[in-house]
């Protein structure tokens, strides 16, 4: 699957496109099926540390991520050295009231490049009642607007950081996905989700992609793993690959890997209130 120039100009003007097919019916379920049986070993649901850089604990993912259905897009978006900064699940149960405000990933992120992609994919239905993201087009061209950190208990992000002003929400645009499917959109673009309103849980997992030359200006050591061609910049410790899901290694790794980042998207906040 390749972008459009008319899908990669408007990437470039409104900062987000979608939808882009990924995967088959069968792929995309047998994923969830993986997912949903290790949530149900473990009682239920991922552990918040479980949420990020996960493609270092499950096999699957550290494939997904390689895929070159997912990265022949993001090539054609940032170039053809590309590094694989984080993945977040971002799971909403059925009747929960978990919700994504307003936000920038630059705010909190402490990467350097206005070049970093995110893949959202859809391993259930995202539909616009199951809270899709939504996104506010040409943000991602202006400067980071003030957020202010609310801690709300239902905000699925760390420290609930919302945007304050600048918000026009009628000029809003749902993403609303098929599973299988994944949008793309710059990191600097004002996005958020509403709570599921759906029968079915609303599972995505987010992959976000730098180019090489981008640097960690908050945290000290952090970690990434080289997806495709070259890592000219050598800024980041490149990850090892899980042979299998929670492969021991990786496990140790991940464990400091996402206890750096954890210090970095909290740098500066009030308070830590434990989520990824
Ligand atoms: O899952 C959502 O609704 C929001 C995800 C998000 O904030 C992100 O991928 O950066």
């Amino acid at each position: 699957m390749r972008l459009s120039e008319q899908q990669i100009s408007q990437y470039e003007s409104d900062g987000y496109v979608f939808p882009v097919p990924v995967l088959e019916s069968a792929e995309v379920a047998s994923l969830r099926a993986k997912l949903e049986a290790f949530e149900a070993k473990q009682g239920g649901r991922l552990t918040p540390s479980q949420r990020g850089k996960s493609f270092l604990l499950f096999e699957w993912l550290d494939a997904l991520i390689r895929d070159p259905r997912v990265l022949d897009p993001v090539e054609q978006l940032i170039g053809p050295d590309i590094l694989c900064w984080n993945t977040i699940f971002w799971i909403k149960d059925v009747g929960s009231r978990s919700f994504i405000s307003w936000h920038q990933d630059t705010t909190y992120w402490g990467l350097s490049s206005r070049n970093v992609v995110t893949a959202w994919l859809a391993l259930a239905p995202a539909s616009v009642q199951a809270g899709c993201m939504k996104v506010m087009p040409g943000t991602h061209r202006g400067d980071v607007l003030p957020h202010e950190d609310t801690f709300d208990g239902d905000n699925m992000l760390s420290r609930g950081q919302t945007i304050l002003d600048g918000v026009d929400e009628t000029r809003a645009v749902h993403m609303p996905l098929a599973a299988g499917e994944m949008s793309l959109h710059n990191y600097r673009l004002a996005h958020g989700s509403g709570p599921n309103l759906s029968d079915d849980r609303r599972i995505g997992v987010s992959m976000h992609f730098m180019p090489p030359d981008t640097r960690q200006v908050v945290g000290g050591w952090d970690t990434a793993a080289l997806v495709r061609g070259r890592d000219r910049g050598g800024h980041f410790e490149l990850t090892p690959r899980p042979r299998f899901d929670m492969d021991p290694d990786c496990v140790a790794f991940h464990q400091r890997a996402s206890k750096a980042m954890h210090e970095v998207l909290y740098a500066g906040a009030a308070k830590d209130t434990g989520k990824l």
